[in-house]
């Protein structure tokens, strides 16, 4: 069973956040680290730990909205010439945030993002 974390915290705007999309079903919001400029993640607001558990109807919605999310994001910096969308999942894929998240992380080759 999925224990609260920080980003049920965050959406339940209990601590603050920069949102960059949210609805009913999902929440979208800059991520603190940025490691580069516009990193986002989007996250299910029913909490489940990752996309292991996460089951098809929550998996759908998050894997639905993206497209739109990374486009608002492209759209907002405009020298952003890709993204990596990756979810880790498990303390040995490094995820540190058990509350399944998505990073979008926006791909710059003029500014040498460093990525
Ligand atoms: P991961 O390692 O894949 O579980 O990524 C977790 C991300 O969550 C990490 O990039 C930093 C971000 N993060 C952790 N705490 C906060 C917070 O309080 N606010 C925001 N906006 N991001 C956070």
């Amino acid at each position: 069973m999925t224990t609260d974390t920080i980003f049920g915290k965050i959406i339940r705007k209990e601590i603050p956040s920069y949102t960059v999309y949210e609805d009913d079903t999902v929440y979208a919001f800059l991520d603190l680290s940025q490691v580069t400029k516009g990193h986002t993640l989007v996250v299910p607001k029913k909490a489940t730990t990752n996309i292991l558990t996460a089951d098809s109807e929550i998996a759908s919605a998050v894997f639905a909205r993206i497209p739109k999310i990374a486009r608002a994001i492209q759209a907002a910096f405009p020298d952003c010439e890709g993204m990596n969308i990756l979810s880790n999942a498990g303390d040995i894929a490094s995820q540190s945030v058990f509350h399944w998240h998505v990073h979008l992380i926006p791909r710059y080759s003029k500014t040498d993002d460093g990525f």
